[in-house]
């Protein structure tokens, strides 16, 4: 109810009496006092003067599905958003509530306890800063495509960035690099047989408005945010439509249309790594090696030391530059 009463207000330019509303929706004044009273505590400045009744000043910088309706343009994905002030991982949860969940939606937390990264390392998760959210995927398809899924998701930060006026690029596999710093991580989890696919959790973690004491020290060294890049702060809410709303476009191609051209052309276009020699490492190997492409199937094609072409798998695979992060 409280939302409706909010919707009414944010398409009032004017004051709108408590009479009115209470009309609108047949309830009593003292019940539409007490949802102004909740808005408020949600943050939303809402003026009252006796006699002339409410009038929003300012909504609060939250991303929840009212303020992010207004700039998104799809079908299903993030149509249903669960929304968190805190959690421990939006991956985490997303997991517990996928199977009974439609595809398409989406868990967002304003800030985690416990943000995960791949091979159990962890993603830092500062409060109202960033924009962390899990989409939930039934894609019908082969589990091996799987992991090109994951360069949908980074196709869809990039393109969602050159809207920003921000140049950024790939890091292969998850990674989306802005001054060869890490902005963004994409954590793709998946349940299913062999065969099939139960479902499929994107998380992607953006650095927005984080300030430099965010981060700890290791992350200090290779992570930026889009504050500190522009030098002030960036709407957060029209930023994550943009992304689901590219991401569901690449996504539908992907999936419905098995087309994965306009991601790879991302994906190569885009890439920090093709034409460089980095360091490759799994577990405690390590290897230098050459990037020479991304093949159609999102795989890496390298040069090994021993100057032999092969193909590189996301799974368990990190990349570095010779002396630092890229
Ligand atoms: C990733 O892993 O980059 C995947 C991150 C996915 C985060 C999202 S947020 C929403 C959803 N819910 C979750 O719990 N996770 C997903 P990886 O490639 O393993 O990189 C992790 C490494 O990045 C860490 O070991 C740090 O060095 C670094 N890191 C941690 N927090 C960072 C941050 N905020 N910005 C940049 N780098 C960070």
């Amino acid at each position: 109810m409280k939302y409706k009463v909010l919707e009414l207000l944010k398409n009032s330019k004017d004051f709108l009496s408590g009479e009115k509303i209470s009309e609108e929706f047949g309830v009593s004044r003292s019940y539409i006092w007490k949802c102004i009273k909740n808005l408020r505590e949600e943050g939303y400045n809402i003026e009252s003067i006796s006699n002339r009744g409410y009038r929003l000043i300012e909504s609060p910088d939250k991303l929840t599905y009212i303020e992010i309706e207004k700039y998104l343009d799809t079908k299903f994905i993030g149509r249903e958003i669960e929304y968190f002030e805190s959690i421990d991982s939006t991956n985490t949860y997303g997991k517990e509530i996928a199977r009974e969940s439609n595809e398409g939606r989406i868990i967002i937390a304003e800030e985690q306890t416990k943000g995960r990264g791949r091979l159990g390392r962890d993603w830092q998760s500062n409060k109202n800063e960033g924009i962390y959210f899990s989409i939930i995927l039934k894609p019908k398809l082969s589990p091996e495509k799987i992991s090109r899924l994951t360069l949908v998701g980074a196709s869809a930060v990039v393109m969602a960035l050159d809207e920003l006026g921000i140049e950024s690029y790939i890091k292969w596999p998850n990674d989306v690099i802005v001054n060869n710093k890490k902005l963004c991580g994409i954590l793709t989890e998946m349940a299913g047989e062999l065969n099939s696919i139960d479902y499929v959790i994107m998380g992607i973690g953006i650095n927005a408005n984080n300030s430099m004491e965010s981060f700890d020290e290791e992350v200090l060294k290779k992570a930026t945010s889009l504050k500190l890049e522009l030098g002030e702060k960036i709407n957060r809410q029209s930023l994550l439509a943009s992304i689901l709303n590219n991401f569901e476009k690449l996504y539908l191609e992907f999936t419905e249309e098995d087309k994965f051209e306009s991601t790879l052309k991302i994906a190569r276009e885009r890439s920090i790594l093709i034409g460089r020699e980095v360091r490759l490492i799994r577990g405690n190997e390590k290897e230098n090696i050459r990037v020479i492409d991304i093949n159609e199937n999102g795989e890496l094609l390298v040069e090994g030391e021993d100057g032999k072409e092969r193909l590189v798998y996301s799974g368990e695979v990190s990349i570095r530059g010779k002396d630092g992060y890229i």
